[in-house]
């Protein structure tokens, strides 16, 4: 098995009373209705049909007959739903479906019934996962809908197939060939995303090719959005904002100057010719030197709304990126798009959405939530969060995600009101909020197994369904993902569970314990560089560590950056005493002494060269566990991941030993006699150079 199928990888039916039941269903489907949708699902019966019972599905053409098996939407059903019925699965909402059994003319059925045709097909994908978890029982009723409106993937995929920060090959969009040739990879694609879905993507890198937005390539496009519509997935394109200049021939791009907005309407509109139903823009500007608004003295609301504006005829989206920094601007980056955005707050149209990183600094292994959550009310917000492992041991280390975002989306913000979570905030909870948005910058490319990573399917998995209801748990999702890829059997859930649950707090430890943050290798972010010095000072890693002889880490406070008063007053009461802060964020806001008291007894400086030994046994301990189960996974997949497991083994002893040596010319001080100590020399981890690493 070489990880292709991902959770979708329908293995016969073994339990022979499940079989008889699933055979009986599928020797009959009457569907209410046609449309390509409706297409889409009987596909993905016949393939599950053919693996589950070794016989493909029968569809019938009349209702009346002998049909076991009944699906549709509620408008489709409404002869025989009472209107109870009805009135609960219209409570559901456009995305949301119900499952059961339905009485039709003195009979019972088993239906799956969605508002929309999409409904039909999450209720579909949900049965199937059903009878994949050995779970079903046609008695029981079940229905679901998501908590977030737009459930979306990133893509920084750029033209010529490279992708920024991807580390599992090249990008699956064969612009070269499209429009002609319609790899089956795209399908499979919109299967997966659909099938924890997902209904959103945004094809191309934020760092943008303005050539996106030519005739040419939105005949490329709407190609992929014909593959993507009857799974309910919309397009969006990334905007460069200099686009009138290098497309358009223009002299500007300042967006209150006539052409300018003549220029975007026109293409706006163009683009609608080719993608009735266009997702809209995602747009990074003025950050990281991305042209935007402001080389022409203007905010990012006037930039985001004359966008807004040539969607909004279309009922477009404009989605604007609050990760903006400019090291021209001496603030704390921490504190630059809360500094940007505040004032603003109230100014962007309707269909302006900003879209926030998870924290404030930049997809670290572990941020508090961005101060921007809570903080701006009067305008739609979204998250984005990196699905990618860039700066969490990209490709070779298994670390599975949800922890981390569970974390981020039940942190308390307490604005605007004492009870706010990231969550709810994003749930529209606070604000009432409609458009609501949660993205992740995708991990997805040409590998065989998608993400390079066995496991890093999990993490494309998890996003989908946390996107669809962040008050999901990581160890719920765990298990699901468990069964799907591998298998039902105890030990195995268990087990892989074990390894799941701690990998990310284990990277955290052995990449950047207690709150430190932005120490890796430069440019590739592959490996430590608490080092790094040269060029500009928020680049460096010194800016962010500030280790000195007297102890480490970024005062935030009030006598520091005063970053931490971004944050609500009950969040600055918890945090702003170094002994009553979660320890996890300590060095994030604090610069403390080598010989400060942590709450277990031991100094700071014990206490990281602990969690740094910490990091690397947990591995091994992930190895032993991974090795116990060989018996009871695919050879081919176990292999994989063990020879990855090894890798991670050598990569976090390189971040303990390369950490731990660097910081200790600045402690003076002995490592702790009880770890393992840290072999090499700092002149050697210095010296090591990854001209060729991935995903630059
Ligand atoms: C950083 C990446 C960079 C991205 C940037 C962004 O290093 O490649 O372009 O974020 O989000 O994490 O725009």
């Amino acid at each position: 098995n070489d990880g292709y199928k991902l959770w979708m990888d329908y293995q016969k039916i073994e339990n022979l009373e499940l079989k008889t039941e699933v055979s009986d269903l599928l020797s009959n489907i009457y569907f209410f209705g046609k449309n390509p949708t409706y297409e889409a699902i009987k596909n993905e019966l016949k393939l599950a049909s053919d693996s589950w019972i070794g016989r493909s599905p029968k569809f019938s053409q009349e209702r009346l007959t002998s049909a076991k098996f009944y699906l549709g939407t509620r408008e489709e059903f409404s002869q025989v739903l009472s209107l109870t019925q009805q009135a609960e699965i219209k409570a559901l909402g456009e995305d949301g479906y119900w499952m059961g059994p339905v009485e039709i003319e003195g009979k019972t059925y088993f239906s799956i019934i969605g508002n929309k045709p999409v409904g039909v097909l999450y209720g579909t994908y949900k049965w199937i996962k059903t009878i994949q978890t050995n779970t079903f029982s046609k008695d029981t009723e079940f229905s679901d809908s998501p908590k977030i409106k737009l459930r979306m993937l990133n893509h920084w995929d750029n033209l010529d197939r490279t992708v920024e920060r991807g580390y599992a090959g090249f990008s699956i969009w064969d612009w070269h060939r499209l429009p002609g040739y319609i790899d089956p990879r795209y399908i499979d694609y919109a299967r997966a995303n659909a099938s924890i879905g997902i209904n959103a993507v945004s094809l191309t890198n934020v760092n943008a090719n303005a050539l996106i937005l030519t005739t040419d390539f939105m005949k490329k496009a709407k190609a992929l959005a014909d593959v993507f519509r009857p799974y309910g997935i919309k397009v969006f394109l990334t905007a460069r904002f200099s686009a009138p200049m290098q497309i358009g021939g223009l002299e500007t791009a300042d967006p209150l100057n006539s052409e300018v907005i003549d220029f975007w309407k026109k293409k706006t509109d163009e683009i609608y010719s080719f993608i009735p139903d266009f997702g809209g823009f995602l747009v990074k500007a003025n950050s990281e030197g991305q042209p935007g608004p402001h080389e022409y003295g203007r905010n990012h609301a006037e930039g985001a709304n004359m966008l807004a504006d040539a969607l909004s005829p279309h009922g477009g989206l404009l989605i604007w990126r609050a990760f903006v920094y400019s090291h021209e601007d001496e603030v704390d980056r921490h504190m630059q798009a809360n500094n940007e955005f505040e004032p603003l707050d109230g100014k962007f149209k309707d269909n302006v959405i900003i879209q926030i990183k998870n924290g404030a600094i930049d997809f670290q292994p572990r941020e508090p939530f961005h101060p921007l959550f809570g903080s701006i009310n009067k305008t739609n917000v979204g998250m984005e969060f990196q699905i990618t492992q860039e700066y969490l041991g990209q490709a070779t280390n298994l670390v599975y995600l949800a922890p981390m975002w569970e974390e981020v989306l039940k942190s308390k913000t307490y604005k605007p009101s004492p009870a706010s979570t990231v969550g709810s905030v994003l749930e529209g909870k606070e604000t009432g909020q409609k458009t609501t948005l949660i993205a992740g910058v995708s991990n997805i490319g040409t590998d065989r197994n998608w993400t390079g990573h066995l496991f890093a399917q999990s993490n494309w998995f998890a996003f989908g369904k946390l996107a669809w209801n962040p008050e999901a748990t990581s160890a719920e999702i765990a298990e699901e993902w468990t069964k799907l890829t591998f298998s039902q059997n105890q030990e195995v859930v268990s087990k892989v569970g074990e390894i799941l649950l701690v990998s990310y707090e284990t990277a955290v430890n052995y990449m950047t314990p207690l709150g430190l943050h932005h120490i890796m290798g430069r440019s590739h972010h592959y490996g430590p560089g608490p080092w790094v010095v040269g060029g500009r000072a928020d680049w460096t890693a010194p800016y962010y560590h500030q280790a000195d002889s007297l102890g480490i880490g970024f005062d935030r406070t009030i006598d520091g950056s005063g970053a931490l008063n971004q944050y609500a007053p009950e969040v600055v009461k918890n945090w702003e005493d170094p002994h009553q802060i979660p320890e996890k964020y300590l060095l994030w806001f604090h610069h403390v002494p080598w010989d400060f008291e942590l709450s277990n007894g031991n100094t700071l400086w014990e206490e990281i060269a602990y969690h740094y030994d910490q990091g690397v046994k947990e591995v091994r301990q992930m190895q032993k566990t991974w090795d116990s189960l060989e018996s009871q996974i695919d050879p081919e997949e176990f292999d994989h991941v063990k020879q990855l497991l090894a890798i991670q083994e050598e990569e976090a002893e390189w971040w303990r030993n390369a950490c731990l040596l660097y910081f200790q010319t600045f402690s003076n001080r002995p490592f702790p006699s009880d770890i393992e100590q840290p072999e090499g020399n700092l002149e050697y981890y210095k010296s090591l150079m990854f001209p060729n690493a991935p995903g630059i």
